[in-house]
């Protein structure tokens, strides 16, 4: 009956990569199958997944404002601060040491020199972009197929209305790109760090109210725990939501020769990196910090590492990971502190495959890197990883900062693109995992500032009663 129990236990984790696996068993029988899939084919198999998604981003807002107001006003001040300030030191260590142990790696693989002579010299050629194969109107797409320069203009011509961009628009692609980016990470990203910072000014402001403050507690308090409420229904539908979403996945990608072929080498490099990261410098960190084995918690974050894998998005997959904490039995006023802002600017995994991915286009095109080059990539990097949003491949779209630190041109992330929609799943399980771990983390520190903390409360309550 053990193995029973830990079926009942693992039932939904179990699930879900079963969702995973069998997505990508058929994703992979029907491109084999020859059958010329159009956009639209692939859209019957997205659009279940898409509700999945969608289901869960619709928690993101309302449970990242609750949870951070209530996590924050429900300490005392002196507290909030020594937690936030512990885990702003954990996310920065932690992205540091992945950016370092990412350039480390590529600059001693050299994966670009290695796969050089495959890209004989046109490093930026991709196939043809065809009505069907635009897989949407973001220019990002584009990208994705991009051409040099002209031939690029030629296809925006011809895909103005599609593209639905201003006739009298004569901006460059670099010029849309730098559109995209700015408007892009505007609509996607940044104003979920805008939230962050508004809903931490706002708990610190309810903590320094007081009593006066109790009702606008007691409303985010149970807002934030409708929101849990909530996810552990959607969260039944994993295995369905991820199914679809890998079956379109694999359906849409340009290639798999790329795996294997003039990326493998990259390929590897950005996961031997995850992997060391993941398995060695956090689990050093952990054990450090906490006098305890990492492998037990891990153990526990199944479901959120496949959620995490089978989405691509860590923002869309935080409400699992802050139910994956509870069930660990933290105190939700820490990890309704940590995680959400975690979620939103601690990626470890984004931050190490951007200085590799920059360094390996470096290696390809033969450009050297100076020392203060890489100090270059290894800032921007990071800052990169902070701005990149919780949702699938932003890493990418961040990624043409790091190029131009290194004055690579943009239009050059579409060399790795084709392998970019797998490394993006466990670069975004890695980002997950470090969250979690860096809750697990924050609250063994504040233990005991948190008892203290009680302490008072209980003292000043039997004063007032
Ligand atoms: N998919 C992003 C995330 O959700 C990571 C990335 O694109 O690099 O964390």
């Amino acid at each position: 009956n053990g193995c029973i129990s830990f079926l009942r236990e693992n039932l939904l984790t179990i699930l879900t990569v079963i969702g995973v696996l069998s997505g990508t068993l058929l994703g992979w029988t029907l491109r084999a199958s020859g059958y010329q899939w159009t956009r639209r084919d692939v859209m019957y198999f997205q659009y279940p997944g898409e509700l999945f998604l969608r289901m869960l981003k619709c928690l993101i807002v309302p449970l990242l404002v609750s949870s951070i107001v209530s996590a924050i006003g429900s300490l005392d001040l002196s507290l909030s601060g020594k937690v936030g300030l512990r885990a702003i030191i954990y996310y920065m260590t932690t992205t540091i040491c992945a950016v370092m142990l990412g350039i480390a790696l590529v600059t001693t693989i050299k994966p670009g020199k290695m796969s050089s002579d495959s890209f004989d010299g046109n490093v930026t050629t991709q196939k043809v972009v065809t009505k069907d194969t635009l897989t949407s109107d973001t220019l990002l797409d584009l990208i994705r197929n991009v051409f040099p320069e002209n031939i690029a203009q030629a296809t925006i011509e011809s895909y103005r209305t599609k593209l639905s961009y201003d006739p009298n628009d004569n901006r460059t692609v670099k010029g849309h790109i730098e559109t995209y980016k700015i408007e892009g990470s505007y609509q996607k990203g940044s104003n979920v760090l805008g939230l962050v910072c508004f809903s931490v000014v706002l708990g610190i402001t309810l903590g320094k109210m007081g009593e006066q403050s109790r009702p606008l507690q007691n409303f985010f308090h149970s807002l934030s725990e409708a929101m849990m409420i909530i996810t552990g229904w959607v969260i039944w539908l994993s295995p369905l939501g991820v199914f679809f979403l890998v079956t379109a996945k694999i359906m849409e990608i340009p290639s798999f020769s790329e795996l294997v072929g003039r990326l493998g080498m990259y390929f590897m490099t950005v996961l031997l990196g995850l992997f060391l990261h993941g398995f060695g410098t956090l689990s050093v960190l952990f054990i450090l910090a906490t006098k305890k084995l990492p492998c037990r918690y891990i153990a526990k974050m199944g479901q959120v590492m496949a959620t995490a894998f089978g989405t691509a998005s860590s923002s869309a997959t935080m409400p699992i990971t802050i139910g994956c904490c509870d069930d660990m039995g933290l105190d939700p006023r820490i990890t309704r502190f940590v995680i959400p802002i975690g979620a939103t600017i601690n990626m470890d995994g984004t931050a190490l495959y951007e200085a590799v991915a920059a360094i390996f286009i470096a290696q390809l095109r033969k450009v050297d890197m100076s020392f203060g080059k890489i100090v270059a990539v290894s800032v921007t990097a990071t800052a990169a990883s902070i701005g990149a949003a919780g949702i699938p491949q932003a890493g990418l779209v961040t990624m043409v900062m790091v190029l131009d630190t290194v004055n690579l041109p943009a239009e050059d992330v579409s060399i790795i693109l084709a392998v970019d929609w797998l490394l993006d799943r466990f670069r975004t399980t890695i980002n997950v995992v470090c969250d979690a771990l860096g809750a697990i983390i924050v609250a063994s520190l504040s233990q005991g500032d948190i008892e203290k903390s009680r302490a008072i409360q209980n003292d000043r309550e039997h004063a007032t009663s």
